[in-house]
């Protein structure tokens, strides 16, 4: 495969590894698949980090050129997402509405599920991981049921691996399903390839152990 250099991503791995964020070792995924790396977001867990998460993001998300009126963060992981992101784009000079959904509707005070901004335009969607595309699906029901687009999707790190359907892998990611067939701009602050561009060229002995079980997993698991 051809070396792409993605100095934004790269940072971005490094970070996510200082941040203990993103680990080796033997994790379980929801889809119920042994993998020797898992990014738990919930520990990007202080001023400092999230403010820093945000800045890739917004990075990533100007970069990539997508067009978008408003930023929806899905409940529970998205909201400090989305709202870390707002401010950030705020702070580079691009101030735009944000919402995010209750879990459970309310039904006092304001009532219904939707918190913020009213869901308009052209909605950016920010999320941590897309393994199945679960949540992604929920956001979009969401925000068409509100009269509004779905337009974009960006996520922290795209595992680059088979959805499953009925409990089958099938040889598309959730990424190119929520892109190809559902028609959303998807883009990624790093990817799987990213990661093992990283420890390729780090090229330590334990960095090389993670390699060679990061590309069986891969192998197994993985789409190109
Ligand atoms: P979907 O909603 O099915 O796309 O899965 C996203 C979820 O996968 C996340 O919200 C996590 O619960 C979980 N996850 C991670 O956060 N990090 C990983 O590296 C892998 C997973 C996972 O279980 O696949």
């Amino acid at each position: 495969q051809a070396p792409t250099h993605d100095a934004l991503a790269e940072d971005f791995v490094q970070f996510a590894l200082d941040c203990g964020v993103l680990r080796f070792g033997e994790f379980k995924t929801k889809a119920g698949r042994l993998s020797p790396y898992f990014f738990n977001a919930g520990l990007f867990d202080d001023g400092a980090k999230l403010g820093r998460l945000a800045e890739f993001y917004a990075q990533r998300i100007l970069d990539s050129g997508i067009e978008f009126d408003m930023v929806f963060g899905p409940a529970y992981k998205g909201i400090p997402l989305g709202a870390a992101l707002v401010v950030e784009l705020a702070r580079r000079g691009r101030n735009v509405p944000y919402a995010y959904n209750r879990k459970e509707a309310k039904d006092h005070g304001e009532g219904g599920s939707l918190v913020g901004a009213p869901l308009q335009g052209r909605v950016l969607i920010v999320d941590d991981v897309m393994s199945a595309g679960t949540a992604a699906r929920e956001s979009i029901a969401i925000i068409k049921a509100a009269g509004a687009t779905p337009h974009a999707v960006c996520i922290a790190l795209d595992r680059q691996e088979k959805a499953t359907e009925n409990g089958q892998d099938v040889d598309y990611s959730a990424v190119q399903y929520v892109r190809s067939y559902l028609g959303l701009h998807v883009c990624a602050i790093a990817k799987l390839s990213d990661l093992m561009h990283y420890l390729a060229r780090r090229g330590g002995a334990a960095d090389a152990a993670d390699h060679q079980r990061v590309s069986a997993y891969r192998e197994r698991y993985g789409v190109e």
